[in-house]
């Protein structure tokens, strides 16, 4: 008798695998598109690991109906990618680049041919270099100028093209971009930090609204945020107060106006100060009702007091004795613990968890096969916890692995491969990892058995 039990997900369960622009296209100045905050950032000598820039990464402008092979060979239902902005629009705003818009048209053509449902993201850091120029997303002017692409693109795919999503982790954008200046722009200063989290945040709910008066097909809207949980290095206050701030800091001031309309009252007392101007209307604007929220999730963060430490007085520590990645712990029931409490908390129509993944020093067997066992580790380990998420209730319709393929991965350069596929970046080939086929293999059977 077998005791094999079956992790059976929902029926209809959406499979995906996600990707960016930057991290895959190259292309960087083809076709008449403008540069981005990405092609600038990348050329400042120190600011990537080993001088990479995505000028060409996986080449993906030129690969992308070989790439639509492999996504069709893993069965995938879904495909998450990234447009950049500058393909269309390389002023940011005024003349479209028409030949940016067809590459968009060819491949959203090619994934339903196959039966892969496109979710689009508008917005995953490549902010034109000509609006950075006019003071970028601490302008509160780059947020209607996104709005105005978001309409250009609606109109364009809105036709085929039914899930939406504005940004790409908005935290990541204002504070690693303009807080620490670990990412493109490289600024640091608290204000542009805080000044582009709303302008972010507002620019949401203007494009949220220029969807939906500009796609024909009925628009499901959402928005991307990397969610973690956070918990105190020991029992005493002073941990306590600061994983409560590091939560307040980097979930509940992107939750709470998208879902309440309103700042937490004690990121206010912290940071308020730092904080642009607020017009009547703004909180409003982006709290408008969404379609889903997306969950970024890869780890959890354990924080203690620590008054040295600028903005939050607190510090994440690294618990010695668990498991870790070449960029964080592992941490699978943190996946759960998220999505139930933004379940709980937030009670969002739907989620889709829209990142999930680890990196992986993977190499090329002697036999031509990547075997990254500890990627399916890992993204068995997280769907076993999730799976639990959506047994209790929570509304979880899909999950995207963080990624398809191997890329460009920001500050790490091409150093971090969290791809299904693995790319040889000489050559470009591509080879489907070990970890693909298993993915694929759960998708056909919608879950998977566990001893
Ligand atoms: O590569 C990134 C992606 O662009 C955004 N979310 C996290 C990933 C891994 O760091």
């Amino acid at each position: 008798m077998s005791t094999e039990k079956f992790v059976r997900f929902p029926e209809g369960f959406i499979w995906g695998a996600a990707t960016s622009a930057y991290q895959i296209e190259g292309a960087w100045n083809e076709d008449g598109k403008g540069p981005s905050i990405w092609d600038t950032f990348c050329r400042i000598p120190g600011k990537i690991k080993d001088g990479d820039t995505g000028d060409v990464a996986a080449d993906h402008y030129h690969r992308w109906e070989e790439d639509v092979g492999i996504m069709v060979e893993l069965g995938l239902k879904a495909y998450r990618f990234s447009i950049a902005w500058p393909r269309i629009f390389p002023e940011g705003v005024g003349e479209v680049n028409q030949k940016g818009l067809d590459f968009y048209n060819r491949l959203v053509d090619k994934l339903l041919a196959h039966g892969i449902e496109p979710f689009v993201t508008l917005y995953h850091w490549d902010l034109p270099q000509a609006l950075q120029d006019k003071g970028g997303w601490p302008n509160r002017d780059t947020a209607y100028a996104f709005a105005n692409y978001a309409e250009t693109v609606a109109k364009e795919l809105g036709d085929r093209v039914s899930s939406w999503i504005t940004h790409n982790e908005p935290f990541v954008a204002a504070l690693i971009g303009h807080f620490t200046g670990e990412h493109a722009p490289g600024i640091q200063d608290p204000s542009a930090a805080f000044a582009t989290a709303h302008h972010i945040l507002l620019s949401h709910g203007l494009a949220a609204q220029a969807i939906r008066a500009s796609a024909s097909l009925k628009p499901k809207v959402g928005i991307v945020l990397n969610l973690h949980p956070i918990h105190p290095a020991s029992p005493s206050e002073e941990d306590k107060l600061a994983a409560k701030r590091f939560d307040g800091l980097i979930n509940r001031m992107f939750l709470d106006p998208i879902f309440f309309g309103k700042y937490p009252e004690d990121m206010l007392e912290l940071f308020g100060f730092f904080l642009p101007e607020i017009r009547p209307g703004d909180m409003d604007t982006i709290s408008i009702p969404i379609d889903f929220i997306g969950i970024n999730y890869y780890t959890r963060i354990v924080a203690r007091s620590d008054p040295e430490f600028p903005l939050l007085q607190a510090s994440q520590v690294y618990p010695e004795g668990n498991e870790y990645s070449q960029m964080w712990e592992i941490y699978p029931p943190g996946i759960y613990e998220t999505v139930i409490r933004v379940w709980k908390d937030y009670n969002p129509p739907s989620i889709f968890l829209t990142e999930n993944g680890i990196p992986v020093p993977d190499g090329v067997d002697f036999d031509g096969r990547v075997r990254d066992e500890r990627r399916i580790r890992y993204l068995r380990n997280h769907l076993l916890y999730l799976h639990k998420a959506i047994s209790e209730g929570a509304p979880v319709k899909g999950y995207f692995v963080w990624s398809l393929l191997d890329n460009f991965e920001w500050a790490h350069g091409y150093s971090m491969r969290f791809g299904l596929v693995y790319v040889d970046y000489k050559t470009q080939k591509r080879i489907i990892k070990d970890s693909g086929r298993w993915y694929a293999k759960v998708i056909k059977e919608n879950g998977f058995a566990l001893e």
